[in-house]
């Protein structure tokens, strides 16, 4: 190690040390009038400071998009012809408007969709001048980057638009990004993974529908499971890492392009969009250790126990907010259950939902031991035939755009500030429960 990174751990180590004691002794202490001491080293868990109309989350009930929880909106959109699940683009639609849409609004957005999805060759250039081996969402978040020369809320900032204006074009920038993003992803899933094989979108087809149909499966179950799969990843109200992000970068005038970008950097960390990845990986790698097949509920266990003796989280488990099983997870079984009840995968991911989280909970530290949204949707892909697990993230993110892209359009529409919070020092901690400092703005 050299001596600076030695000297830094010394005071690293030092520093640690003082802030444990800091948390035990002093952590409920309020360090301004709504925020005590544990919430500012803790991740701000439990603080409200955002304002995102889209979505709200229920810690026991989950999600509610507008009002609306995931079982009521499989009801009540619209849906593909002879399809059983919702189409995204009706839950965009709530999302940005407030209400439920007809089936004519529904066909409207996937038409201008349609119109709208013409993506550069730069962007595939961009793609192109990465190594193969480069993962998935750095390839996503590049070719976002690069697509960032269409956006028509720079150029009309750059040529002086009024503050009025500001919406109007976030709303196109909106539009046609969500219209881009699927030909992206699915040329990243063709260039790494089919030999740089790329299939043409079907003008046709619906926004989810035709993203299946250019990954390269014409199965109408994996369709379906694509349109589910991109409603209940849209959204899940304003403070989860992407969501924050892209509001957070959006909150300085960046347009659609730089912020989605900075978002899906932050989908792409395993505590966050890659624990979608992990959860399979996890999975896979304890059916090859066991010596494939179904493995036994004890076996599972001793799985489980090992992976947190090894100093590892168990991916799929647990969740900032919610203190339930997570409605998502819910329909992705329910999902399982009416399509494919008999695939072995799935049977071990409802084995591990049974087995984990007692052991979660007797380790009393956990504080929901349940699934969240990632545990389940690796054994549905994988079953029809969508084995590469480290694209399931840019799947997720696909989706994620319709839920913060609404948002950034409501920012705007509403002249949300730049968003700029206060931090202070572990020193001006120290101070302030010496009594000297004060709280701020008491
Ligand atoms: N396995 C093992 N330990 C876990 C755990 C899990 N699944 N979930 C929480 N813990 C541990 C935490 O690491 C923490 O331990 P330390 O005190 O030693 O640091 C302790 O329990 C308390 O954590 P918490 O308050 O219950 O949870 P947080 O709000 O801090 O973190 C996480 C929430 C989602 C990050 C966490 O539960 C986790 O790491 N889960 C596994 C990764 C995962 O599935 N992420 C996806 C979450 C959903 C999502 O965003 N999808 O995109």
């Amino acid at each position: 190690m050299s001596y600076i990174k030695e000297k830094f751990k010394a005071k690293a180590d030092e520093l640690n040390t003082e802030v444990k004691d800091l948390l035990k002794n002093h952590g409920t202490k309020k360090i301004d009038e709504g925020v005590t001491l544990a919430q500012a080293y803790q991740g701000m868990r439990g603080v409200t400071g955002l304002v995102t109309e889209t979505s709200l989350l229920d810690a026991n009930e989950g999600i509610r998009f507008r009002g609306y929880s995931i079982p009521e909106l499989r009801e009540q959109l619209p849906k593909a012809v002879n399809g059983a699940e919702p189409l995204p683009e009706g839950l965009f639609y709530l999302m940005l408007i407030g209400e439920l849409p007809t089936e004519a609004d529904v066909q409207n957005i996937s038409s201008v969709l349609g119109r709208r999805s013409h993506v550069p060759n730069h962007v595939f250039d961009a793609i192109e001048a990465l190594p193969i081996s480069a993962h998935p969402m750095t390839m996503f978040t590049v070719a976002v980057m690069a697509l960032q020369t269409e956006s028509v809320f720079a150029k009309a900032y750059a040529d002086g638009m009024n503050k009025k204006d500001y919406w109007s074009y976030m709303y196109e920038d909106a539009l046609n990004l969500i219209a881009r993003l699927p030909r992206v992803a699915a040329y990243i899933y063709r260039r790494k993974y089919k030999n740089g094989d790329h299939i043409q979108p079907d003008g046709m087809m619906d926004w989810a529908g035709n993203f299946a149909h250019m990954l390269g499966y014409e199965d109408e179950g994996f369709k379906e499971l694509m349109r589910l799969y991109m409603v209940i990843h849209a959204d899940h109200e304003g403070g989860n890492v992407s969501a924050h992000t892209t509001h957070l970068v959006g909150s300085s005038l960046s347009d659609a392009y730089l912020s989605f970008a900075a978002g899906m950097n932050g989908l792409a960390g395993p505590l966050h969009g890659l624990a979608n990845q992990e959860v399979i990986k996890w999975i896979l790698a304890m059916r090859e250790e066991l010596g494939g097949g179904v493995p036994t509920k004890e076996q599972i266990e001793a799985y489980v126990k090992k992976t947190l003796a090894d100093g590892k989280v168990v991916p799929g488990y647990g969740h900032a907010v919610l203190r339930k099983t997570d409605p998502r997870f819910t329909a992705q079984m329910e999902f399982a259950k009416n399509h494919i009840p008999d695939d072995e995968l799935v049977k071990i991911v409802w084995m591990v939902y049974e087995t984990v989280p007692p052991i979660l909970k007797d380790l009393g530290k956990v504080k929901n031991p349940w699934p969240n949204v990632d545990a389940h949707s690796g054994a549905l892909l994988l079953h029809y035939g969508l084995v590469e697990y480290e694209f399931y993230t840019v799947l997720f993110g696909v989706s994620r755009a319709l839920g913060v892209l609404a948002s950034l359009c409501w920012d705007r529409a509403l002249g949300l500030s730049l968003e700029r919070p206060k931090s202070v020092t572990s020193e001006w901690m120290k101070l302030f429960v010496e009594g000297k400092v004060e709280a701020i703005a008491e």
